[in-house]
């Protein structure tokens, strides 16, 4: 079938059919989603074996809870933040901590702490090293935002996030802080490791066809807010990762390694009770002020909640 014949079918198909009331916008985006592939099926040839396999890679990911890794791994959640920069842009903002995506491994529901927090449970204790950072929440004009809300969540020291490693503990590594009365926040934790997709699972299996890799530097997840502010959604790398530029998801971007400072001095590591030298990494956010000519800061998604 050439175009015009297969927009005739889906006319067909999707809109001559419609009987009761139509969401318009789900009728539109239908509409062009089957088309598109309807057309890529015939230019590419695509055999029945071909189709079937798809649906079921897609229903496959879905019983392993792996689409949310699939957007990520397929640079599609990147793809998301790239407009929203964009949008950014013509707005006129600039000067903001840059976003980057949030990933599938966030949990809501984790303990609120007021400007300090121990996020480890002190299981890696001696096996990973420990990791402080501290910093403080600012406006556009860098005033500190008193009271932001600084969510925090990272993986261990084998790269796996709490909730979905059962072997941990519920909202280990996984913190809402409130910054003190200066806007700062801080915390001590372990220092994670970088992610590697389920070898097994279905993402992984694409990504083999692919050839890529599923690997992601070692990094720290942030949700920054404060009311009349939008919304930021970020993460640092540890720099010296061996996959600080080569993430499958895409997300390292400048602005977002700051440097890691060892802390070895005798006083310092009194002073946090602590036998073994440290990581410690310095990190400010800056928020930009709700703007009305802009789509909502907070991304509707399904996540988990413990
Ligand atoms: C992660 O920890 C992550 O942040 C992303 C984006 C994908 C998979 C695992
Ligand atoms: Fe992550």
């Amino acid at each position: 079938m050439n175009n015009r014949q297969i927009d005739q079918l889906i006319d067909d198909f999707l809109i001559k059919t419609a009987r009761g009331k139509v969401n318009p916008r789900v009728q539109q985006v239908t509409v062009r989603l089957l088309g598109d592939l309807f057309k890529a099926i015939e230019d590419l040839d695509l055999q029945p074996n071909e189709i079937w396999k798809g649906l079921e890679y897609l229903a496959d990911t879905g019983i392993a809870h792996e689409m949310g890794l699939l957007a990520a791994g397929l640079g599609l959640e990147r793809f998301i933040d790239i407009r929203a920069d964009e949008a950014d842009a013509r707005a006129g903002l600039q000067g903001g901590t840059p976003r980057t995506i949030e990933g599938p491994l966030y949990v809501a529901g984790a303990p609120v702490c007021q400007g300090v927090a121990r996020l480890d449970d002190g299981s890696e204790d001696g096996k990973a090293e420990v990791l402080m950072m501290q910093g403080t929440v600012r406006d556009e004009h860098g005033k500190p935002l008193p009271g932001a809300q600084v969510e925090v969540w990272h993986a261990n020291s084998l790269g796996n996030y709490s909730f979905f490693d059962k072997s941990q503990p519920a909202f280990n590594l996984r913190r809402t802080l409130i910054a003190d009365a200066e806007g700062c926040y801080q915390f001590r934790s372990t220092m994670p490791c970088g992610y590697g997709c389920p070898p097994e699972g279905p993402v992984q299996q694409l990504l083999n066809q692919l050839g890529r890799h599923g690997r992601r530097p070692a990094h720290v997840h942030f949700f920054v807010s404060a009311p009349g502010y939008r919304m930021l959604t970020t993460q640092i790398n540890i720099d010296g990762d061996e996959y600080l530029w080569d993430d499958f998801a895409f997300a390292s971007r400048d602005g977002l390694v700051p440097a890691v400072k060892k802390i070895s001095d005798a006083q310092q590591l009194k002073t946090h009770g602590l036998s073994k030298p440290f990581s410690s990494i310095d990190f400010d956010f800056t928020l930009y002020q709700e703007r009305s000519t802009l789509p909502g800061s907070e991304v509707e998604r399904q996540r988990a909640r413990a």
